[in-house]
């Protein structure tokens, strides 16, 4: 007999270590544990997503035949943490025998491999590139692009492909992805499910376990089984994914969805299977129910994006989460845990988060992502930060995200430059400026909008690292033409705004 691990984001029936286990024989081991549920301060709906998805699966288990062995956390012999309650059963069971699926986070796999056990950690294959696919990709290249290993994924797949050349002539339609939204009435309705007696126990739960985690758990309507996530999904696709290219980077007040596809969490705990996911946009697009460029951009976050993070988080190891090349050390501002600001993008992309744990691509980078990077905030609190609010979030996904795409902390492995804009890329592609307290035509004074100010006082405190960027060139060309009383204006408003900052006044 060998006890056969489960961890929370490994839902998926055709998991590794299910695979190679013996349902005749083995014991599955499942566990809701206080030192998973605490390494960071989860947000309430992350926790209650991540408990009532495994209670469903370890029921579904039991229906197809396996012993479950499933530990609830309020149960009086919890150990408390996984290898504890690995352990806890290899004493009642007799056996120090494991297999498990690797877990997507280096601090849990150390701690499985530093266990008294005899663990056997078989690769999680519910990826397209394996580690051996990715290390043979990046292998001797002088810098590992998105955009080309998107290319070998696309091929490994075929998704888009017609023969050896890309679907429609190019790899990338990016170019046309980049319309603001606007207030629409057909806008889609994200699917919700009432919850059942399963999630229904698991929200009292956690309303009772963790009541001052930041983050609102009511109401509480999302997918925990895999019938659920395939129902988002296929909304999705039909009311949403059309849009999803030209409106993929637009945000919009009291509108936190848009056309986005609300399934990053499901696919991260294994409700479903990316691959075919891909497959299903694809065939959206071959049935002439969605245009091109929305299904190849979507098609791009999961197979390119995805993937490309993933092999970095495992290629550069456990100290990539410690990375800080721009020796940023600012505490992360209590206006991210909910203290009220002024700023209005920053408010509603705050708000949200807390309401439903969820902000769509460009809020995380442009917004809250942004304003860190300019504000020279600790890239380690702000990882924190994201590893916690949102309920897709597992290291092997968000720390290459946050640290490098977002935060540049890793040197530019992750992004060619840094991802910083003044105000006015948010103004564009937002309905955010016309209700906030700063004004973003204003580029100098206490009123301006603190990206305006901060975009420049980053440039010029980074300029050794950037000048020479060939993306950044231009920016320090427009920024040294500009005359010297008014840059000095600019970098005197910055300080100011950095010195509210630090002091915890109202910004
Ligand atoms: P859509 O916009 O509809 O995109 C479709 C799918 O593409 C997503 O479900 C997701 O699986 C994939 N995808 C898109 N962009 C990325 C990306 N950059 N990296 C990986 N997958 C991508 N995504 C996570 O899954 N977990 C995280 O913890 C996470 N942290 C992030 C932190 C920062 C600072 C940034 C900038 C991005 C982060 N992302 C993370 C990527 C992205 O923001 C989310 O995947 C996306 O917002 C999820 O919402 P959606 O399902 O509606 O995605
Ligand atoms: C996120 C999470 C939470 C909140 N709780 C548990 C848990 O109690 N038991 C469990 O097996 N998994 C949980 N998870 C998911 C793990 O944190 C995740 O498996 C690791 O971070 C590796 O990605
Ligand atoms: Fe954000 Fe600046 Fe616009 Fe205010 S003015 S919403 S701070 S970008």
């Amino acid at each position: 007999m060998r006890l056969v691990l489960v961890l929370g984001d490994q839902l998926t029936p055709t998991l590794a270590a299910l695979r190679a286990a013996d349902k005749a024989h083995d014991l599955v081991v499942m566990a809701e544990v206080m030192s998973e549920a605490t390494y960071v301060p989860h947000h309430p709906k992350k926790i209650a997503l991540v408990f009532a998805a495994m209670r469903k699966f370890a029921s579904r288990l039991r229906n197809d035949g396996w012993q479950v062995a499933y530990t609830r956390l309020d149960d009086p012999q919890n150990a408390g943490s996984i290898p504890g309650e690995l352990l806890r059963r290899a004493s009642e069971t007799g056996t120090t025998r494991v297999i498990a699926t690797r877990p997507g986070e280096w601090r849990l796999i150390e701690a499985l491999e530093t266990a008294p056990l005899n663990i056997k950690l078989l690769e999680d294959d519910r990826f397209i590139a394996s580690h051996a696919d990715f290390d043979h990709w990046a292998d001797g290249r002088k810098q590992l692009r998105m955009e080309y290993f998107y290319r070998e994924m696309r091929r490994k797949t075929s998704l888009l492909m017609q023969g050896d050349t890309p679907a429609g002539g190019k790899w990338n339609f990016d170019h046309d992805n980049r319309k603001p939204a606007k207030a629409d009435l057909f806008l889609p309705t994200p699917l919700r499910f009432a919850p059942d007696e399963t999630v229904q126990e698991v929200l009292d739960l956690v309303a009772a376990r963790f009541p001052d985690n930041v983050g609102q758990l009511t109401p509480f309507g999302l997918a925990t089984d895999p019938a659920q996530a395939e129902a988002v999904l296929e909304q999705f696709i039909q009311t949403a994914l059309p849009s999803f290219g030209d409106y993929q980077d637009a945000m919009l007040s009291g509108n936190p969805f848009l056309y986005h596809a609300l399934i990053s969490a499901y696919m991260n705990i294994g409700l479903l299977d990316p691959l075919a996911v891909c497959q299903r946009a694809e065939a959206a697009w071959k049935a002439g129910r969605a245009p091109l460029n929305a299904v190849e951009g979507f098609i791009r976050q999961i197979i390119g994006w995805r993937e490309f993070v993933r092999g970095i988080y495992f290629r550069e190891g456990p100290g990539y989460m410690q990375r800080n090349v721009l020796g940023h050390d600012r505490p992360l501002p209590a206006l991210y845990w909910g203290k009220n600001t002024g700023m209005a993008c920053l408010s509603e992309a705050i708000t949200q988060t807390r309401e439903e744990a969820y902000a769509h691509h460009i809020q995380r980078l442009m917004v809250t992502g942004n304003f860190a990077l300019l504000a020279g905030i600790d890239p380690s609190q702000v990882h924190e930060w994201y590893l916690a609010v949102y309920m897709d979030a597992f290291e092997w996904v968000e720390a290459p995200n946050t640290l490098g795409m977002s935060q540049f902390a890793d040197g530019g492995l992750v992004a060619s430059k840094p991802y910083v804009s003044s105000g006015s890329y948010i103004d564009r592609m937002s309905d955010y400026c016309g209700s906030c307290s700063y004004s973003v035509k204003a580029k100098t004074g206490d009123a301006a909008c603190p990206f305006n100010i901060l975009y420049w006082h980053f440039l010029e405190r980074h300029r050794e690292r950037f000048a020479n960027n060939p993306r950044m060139a231009v920016m320090y060309r427009t920024w040294d033409r500009m005359q010297a009383d008014h840059r000095t204006e600019v970098l005197d408003s910055a300080k100011r705004f950095l010195d509210r900052l630090d002091a915890g006044a109202p910004v």
